[in-house]
């Protein structure tokens, strides 16, 4: 049987020959005694290409979103951030779990904040208000149809937010997205930025970690907070070998996994019964079903049984690309889409 082609996420991709042969050669040592060195050259390099005094490695993107929101805030402070964050919407309502803060989310079309969204939700603490703890923004923006930032736009947050001593996450999860799809470099993104977390297990390849980053004494706390949670790895230079190869090499790939969302885009449009529901500038695509009486359950369903997996949730489609998807690949699921409507 032929395998499936997965454009669930870009997190379903396999490590590559090279990564097994470099976990199975990874020199290695216990990493809750700093001592594995093949940890410490991923964290330096990654600090050094995100232009960040210091990083981490943590398991998941999640666990670095929510260190560097504990490490950031005390508890009752409040977070603002795009209300379909990652932070909000999948991490386990760890906002307020784990750090015990609260969100003030802000409505958007695609995910992207502006200052003017921000300012008009930030909070001095006084005696009534518990006051603003931190900025989240997320780049690119996963719900809000992989949007990327634009430099300015990040400086300018970052600035004013600052000039009101607030500090600014990135969730940059998928920062190299951002940076191939907008020309700029990552460090560029972040240098007006506190933190950032970006993870190494999506379109960059890996098959698990993320790195979380930003000034020495920041990651000093994350170091402690990291090990609260239970996310002291021990021989972890096993899984930082592939990460340290997803990090060279995945950021090159990506402008392929743009383009073949490019191209899945264009044929959406031309479409009859389906529509996106938002322009596609990196590498996730979502469309809605216009066809009366079917359901995106249903289209869902038609292109399982094609061999094409996708998230088909709620109101509409999810649809990723990356390096293990091929152009034969998506010209396959165009097929498989125009099928499953026709029959559905
Ligand atoms: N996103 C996953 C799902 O959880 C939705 C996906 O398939 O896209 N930030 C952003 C912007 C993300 O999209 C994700 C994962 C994370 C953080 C968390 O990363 P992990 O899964 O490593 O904890």
């Amino acid at each position: 049987m032929i395998s499936p082609a997965d454009f669930r996420s870009d997190t379903v991709t396999r490590p590559t020959a090279a990564m097994r042969r470099a976990m199975a050669e990874a020199e290695v040592g216990d990493d809750v005694f700093g001592e594995d060195p093949t940890v410490n050259e991923l964290q330096a390099r990654a600090a050094e290409i995100l232009g960040k005094p210091a990083a981490l490695f943590v398991p998941s993107g999640t666990m670095g979103n929510q260190i560097a929101i504990k490490a950031h805030t005390q508890p009752g402070q409040e977070i603002i951030c795009d209300d379909r964050s990652h932070i909000v919407l999948y991490e386990m309502g760890m906002v307020a779990q784990f750090s015990g803060c609260l969100v003030r989310g802000v409505p958007t079309t695609d995910g992207v904040l502006g200052w003017s969204d921000v300012a008009a939700r930030m909070r001095q603490a006084t005696d009534h208000f518990q006051g603003t703890g931190l900025v989240v923004i997320e780049n690119t923006h996963n719900a809000g149809g992989g949007t990327p930032y634009s430099l300015a736009t990040i400086k300018e947050i970052s600035e004013k937010a600052h000039a009101q001593s607030v500090p600014v996450h990135m969730d940059g999860a998928r920062l190299f997205n951002a940076a191939t799809a907008m020309g700029y470099q990552a460090k560029d993104a972040v240098a007006s930025i506190d933190s950032v977390s970006v993870c190494f297990s999506k379109g960059l390849g890996a098959p698990v970690g993320s790195v979380l980053a930003g000034e020495v004494e920041f990651i000093g706390r994350a170091h402690r907070i990291r090990k609260a949670l239970g996310g002291g790895m021990r021989q972890a230079g096993v899984i930082a070998a592939a990460a340290r190869i997803a990090l060279e090499e995945g950021p090159a790939l990506l402008a392929q996994s743009h383009a073949d969302a490019r191209f899945l885009a264009d044929s959406i449009r031309q479409m009859d019964g389906v529509e996106l529901t938002a322009e596609v500038p990196t590498n996730i695509l979502f469309f809605r079903v216009t066809k009366p009486g079917v359901t995106v359950v249903a289209v869902g369903e038609g292109l399982k049984q094609r061999g094409i997996l996708v998230i088909a949730r709620g109101d509409r489609i999810r649809v990723v690309t990356h390096r293990d998807v091929n152009r034969e690949d998506c010209e396959n699921a165009v097929a498989a889409l125009r099928e499953s409507l026709a029959t559905a």
